[in-house]
């Protein structure tokens, strides 16, 4: 059998070191991320050059970036298993990103939710990175030639875009790139607000209420949950017209295992108090022992900068030969 044939397929994501993971974060994607080691061979990154699209504190992001690993290590992702490294130690990517956006139209990256989004939110500052980020994620994932890409609902656009940026690649020149497919979970793929239900939870939303933090104490989760937006109904019932409880319930479903109509079953005839802290004992009971690695982890920097030496080396290494690659078919002159 070939080794095209053997190889087992390969995930490739990425986080940003923006801010201290939420909820959000961890259902959505982290979370997935260590179920999916066992079965295929994973890379996952912390993305510092994306953070630069939006005004960092240099010290803070610093930190920031090595908190982010730690943490996406504490959710079980196992070095021996995973490749974890930090965007910026594998240059391959702003590499490959520099041919990308040449082959990437002004028109496809104005159409980016995201970038409208964010460039509303930060209008001081609508940076031309902000407008070409799609272009380096497009390279983060290609560069290894990733066949799946777990994420939350919201990037799903960019992956679109990376398709087709990878498809035109392939036509233009040679088949260089394998056409990525996004991995969205049927449920949590979009957590919502705690306080604006039919809005994001989002790390970097100013109502600190609005989201759990992956740090946040017993007491603290308690809190948030308690003071969650719901309605007047009374009812532990999912649907459309009911944002903040199907909210609380997408959220104690996937951490518990509990399916919707389980979940209305165990409430039936209870008020949403103790809905909310049976909602908030899963998210403690989840994150205690994550905390626990996580604080361990960041303690000892040498450990933790070991596997990220490690995991540069090994995804610099797959890395470089793809840019090679690309550049001879591009016509870059090699001596
Ligand atoms: P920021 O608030 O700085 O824009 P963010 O919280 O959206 O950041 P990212 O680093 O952009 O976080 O996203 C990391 C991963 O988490 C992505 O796969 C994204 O889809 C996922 N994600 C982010 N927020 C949520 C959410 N509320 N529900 C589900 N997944 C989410
Ligand atoms: N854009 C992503 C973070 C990210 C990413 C990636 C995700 C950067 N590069 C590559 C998957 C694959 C976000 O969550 N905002």
């Amino acid at each position: 059998m070939s080794e095209q044939i053997q190889r087992k397929k390969r995930i490739l994501s990425g986080i940003q070191p923006t801010g201290t993971f939420t909820l959000g974060n961890y259902v959505g994607a982290v979370r997935n991320w260590g179920a999916l080691q066992e079965e295929y061979e994973c890379l996952y990154m912390i993305a510092n050059l994306h953070a630069l699209t939006v005004r960092q504190e240099p010290a803070a992001l610093r930190r920031q970036t090595r908190e982010a690993a730690a943490m996406v290590l504490a959710s079980g992702i196992d070095p021996q298993k995973s490749t974890v490294f930090i965007q910026s130690h594998v240059p391959a990517h702003a590499e490959l990103s520099w041919v990308l956006s040449c082959n990437t139209q002004f028109g496809e990256l104005s159409r980016m939710t995201q970038f409208k989004d964010k460039s509303a939110k930060h209008s001081d500052n609508v940076n031309a990175g902000l407008f070409t980020y799609p272009a380096l994620m497009a390279a983060d994932i290609l560069v290894y030639n990733a066949d799946l890409v777990p994420v939350g609902v919201d990037q799903k656009q960019h992956l679109e875009l990376t398709r087709n940026i990878a498809q035109r690649f392939n036509n233009l020149y040679s088949p260089t790139f394998t056409l990525p497919e996004p991995y969205i979970a049927k449920t949590g793929a979009k957590i919502m607000s705690l306080q604006e239900p039919e809005k994001k939870m989002s790390k970097s939303d100013t109502n600190v209420n609005s989201f759990i933090l992956m740090t946040d104490d017993p007491d603290t989760i308690l809190r948030k949950c308690k003071r969650a937006v719901t309605d007047s109904e009374g009812t532990v019932r999912a649907g459309d017209d009911k944002p903040g409880v199907t909210n609380l319930m997408s959220i104690y479903s996937v951490l518990t295992g509990k399916d919707f109509a389980a979940i209305e079953a165990e409430f039936a005839g209870q008020g949403y108090g103790v809905f909310k802290e049976a909602v908030a004992g899963s998210i403690i009971d989840t994150f205690r022992p994550i905390q626990q690695e996580y604080t361990r982890i960041l303690a000892d920097k040498d450990y933790l900068d070991g596997i990220l030496s490690e995991g540069a080396a090994k995804a610099s290494h797959m890395a470089n030969r793809m840019v090679n690659k690309v550049y001879k078919k591009v016509g870059m002159l090699q001596l």
